[in-house]
C-alpha cells in the first residue's frame, strides 16, 4: 500500500451521489500507482474547465492550473510546449470541452498533442443547474429546455476520431477499477488521449439505473483498427437504447505535436 497522500484541506461541496465522487477515488488510485511505478508527483500537472467537474482540482493535492470556460487545451497545449516533460492532464466537463471549447479539442486531436482528457460527461450543465449540452439526449428537459431539446446530440467520441485522436476510450465513474486503468493508460499513451467518462449528475440528470442497465466492458475489440473502432462507437449515439461499450476504442502510435514543434 502507498502512503501518498493525495487528499487536501478543501471541503468537498458535490452533491452525495455525484458521480464526480467516483472519478476522484479513481484518480487517486491511478496517480498513486503511477507514481510507485516511477513517475514522481512534480510530473503531473492537472488543468481543469469550469464547472462542477473543475472542483476535483480542489480535492487533489498536486500541481494544477483553472482555466477558465472551454479554455483548458490551449491552457494545457501551453504548459506542455514549456516543459515536454510533464504529464498534462485535463479534467473537463461536456459542456466545457464538447460544447464551448470544442475548437480547441479538435485542433489538439489533430496535432495530436501529448495531453490526456478526462471528460467528466453528465450530459448537462451541472454548475449552472441543469442546462443541455452537446450530449444531451433528443427531448432533454431542463432548465434551458423545459419543453424538450429539438437536435439531436453529437458523437463525441465520433468526432475525435475523425479529428484525428490516438487514444480513445469510454468508462462509467461506476466501474472503479475499469475507470482507474483507462485513466492510467491514457496519461501513458503518447499522444492526444481523451476518455469519456459517463458521470451521472445527480441533481439534474440522474441516469444510473439507466448506465446500469446498458454499461459493458468490450472484450474482443482491436483497437488498432480504425474501422472497426468507428463501428463500435458508432453503436450508441448518446441517444439509442443501444448497449453503451466501455474500454478502448481506438490506439494508435503516431509523432506527437511537441515532437515536431520542439525541434
Ligand atoms: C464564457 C462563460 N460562459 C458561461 C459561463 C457559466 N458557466 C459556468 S459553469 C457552466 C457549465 C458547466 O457545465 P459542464 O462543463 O458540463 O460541467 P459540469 O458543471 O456539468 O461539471 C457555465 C455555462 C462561464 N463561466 N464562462
Ligand atoms: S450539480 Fe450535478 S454534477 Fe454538480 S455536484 Fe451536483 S450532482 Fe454533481
Amino acid at each position: 500500500m502507498s502512503t501518498l497522500n493525495l487528499g487536501t484541506y478543501a471541503a468537498n461541496t458535490w452533491c452525495p451521489g455525484c458521480g464526480n465522487f467516483g472519478i476522484l477515488n479513481a484518480v487517486k488510485a491511478a496517480l498513486t500507482e503511477l507514481n510507485a511505478e516511477g513517475i514522481p508527483m512534480e510530473n503531473f500537472v492537472l488543468v481543469c474547465g469550469i464547472g462542477c467537474h473543475g472542483k476535483i482540482l480542489d480535492y487533489l493535492n498536486v500541481n494544477s492550473f483553472y482555466s477558465l470556460h472551454g479554455r483548458a487545451v490551449p491552457a494545457a497545449e501551453g504548459i506542455k510546449l514549456a516543459n515536454p516533460n510533464v504529464k498534462v492532464i485535463i479534467f473537463s466537463g461536456d459542456g466545457d470541452s464538447y460544447g464551448e471549447g470544442i475548437e480547441h479539442l479538435i485542433f489538439a486531436a489533430k496535432r495530436n498533442i501529448d495531453i490526456t482528457m478526462l471528460i467528466h460527461n453528465n450530459r448537462v450543465y451541472g454548475l449552472t443547474t441543469g442546462q443541455y449540452t452537446p450530449t444531451s439526449p433528443l427531448g432533454f428537459k431542463g432548465r434551458s429546455t423545459p419543453a424538450g431539446t429539438k437536435e439531436s446530440p453529437l458523437n463525441p467520441l465520433e468526432l475525435m476520431l475523425a479529428s484525428g485522436a490516438t487514444f480513445l476510450a469510454r468508462a462509467s465513474s461506476r466501474h472503479l477499477d475499469l475507470l482507474k486503468n483507462l485513466i492510467k493508460k491514457a496519461i501513458l499513451h503518447k499522444g492526444f488521449s481523451l476518455v469519456d467518462i459517463l458521470q451521472v449528475c445527480f441533481t439534474y440528470y440522474n441516469v444510473y439505473e439507466y448506465y446500469d442497465k446498458r454499461v459493458y466492458e468490450m472484450k474482443d475489440h482491436n483497437p488498432g483498427d480504425f474501422n472497426l473502432a468507428l463501428n463500435k462507437i458508432k453503436e450508441w449515439d448518446y441517444n439509442s437504447d443501444n448497449p453503451i461499450a466501455s474500454g478502448i476504442f481506438y490506439e494508435k502510435q503516431l509523432p506527437t505535436f511537441e515532437e515536431r514543434f520542439l525541434k
